[in-house]
């Protein structure tokens, strides 16, 4: 799947743009899905309040959609993602991490610069994120901006905010990401990235899917990840049923916590 040249991208800059990797047909039928779990758990950020990073009418992110809806897992586990990332990471690769992150219009503070290793540090560090548009993404709405080649800097330290969690707030802007719907950036782990505010009249949606070598682990505290399916297995599709999330975190080798991210 990879060219040379977009594979040299990925090594020197980070990440690589894939335009209209998917149909409007197949987004749309993932947004409708998408769309009904955003809103209920919208809905009880309206009840309660700010939960993590999530902010009620702001930004809101839904984590491990794949244990949610057959369809999602299916979609993070076809075999556009096995060419992808078998190319990049290695033959055996998991689904590490999916969440939506919607951003309301009028949001008025950026999503802050971080290296996604910041949330959650991972052994090996490197695992891929691929930020899919499931409507166009714009420099109005709010995409996401990077710094390309910051992921040779390595891992840096974080500082918390209310916002979130950051690596970097000194003067470079990077360069936006507009992406039209279907449209995907895949980047390194490691890459600086952020989110400028939403200033448009309607919500910026996107599928954040995260994928690592299959047996990731969490360095400080021992976990392996199991946050959704094996998707490759000798650099071949492995996907062949659903599983639930309680099927998935029972994979986890006995002598190690029972603890997904
Ligand atoms: O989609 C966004 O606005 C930011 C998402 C992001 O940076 C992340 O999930 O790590």
């Amino acid at each position: 799947m990879l060219t040379q040249e977009q594979r040299q991208s990925y090594d020197e800059q980070g990440f690589i743009v894939f335009d209209r990797l998917f149909g409007a047909e197949e987004i749309d039928r993932i947004r409708g899905l998408i769309d009904e779990l955003d809103a209920q758990s919208e809905q009880a950020l309206r009840e309660k309040g700010a939960v993590g990073i999530s902010r009620p009418n702001q930004i809101n992110f839904t984590a491990k959609l794949n244990f949610m809806h057959p369809e999602l897992q299916q979609f993070v586990a076809q075999p556009k993602f096995v060419d992808l990332t078998t190319a990049v990471l290695g033959p055996d690769i998991r689904l590490y991490w999916d969440q939506s992150v919607y951003k309301r219009p009028e949001t008025d503070r950026d999503f802050p610069w971080h290296q996604d290793n910041g949330y959650v540090p991972t052994e090996p560090v490197h695992y891929m994120t691929c930020w899919l548009a499931l409507e166009d993404a714009t420099i109005e709405n709010g995409c996401i901006w990077v710094q390309p080649g910051s992921h040779k800097l390595g891992f840096v330290e974080h500082f918390r905010t209310d916002t979130g969690w950051v690596c970097y707030d000194g003067e470079d802007p990077g360069i936006p990401v507009e992406l039209k719907k279907g449209s995907m950036v895949a980047f390194h782990s490691l890459l600086f990235h952020r989110s400028t505010p939403n200033r448009s009249q309607s919500t910026r949606k996107a599928y954040v899917i995260q994928y690592s070598v299959d047996g990731a682990r969490n360095p400080d505290k021992g976990y392996v990840f199991l946050n959704g399916p094996v998707i490759a297995r000798d650099g071949k599709p492995a996907y062949e049923r659903f599983i639930s999330r309680e099927e998935c975190e029972a994979e986890v080798p006995e002598q190690t916590p029972r603890l997904g991210r």
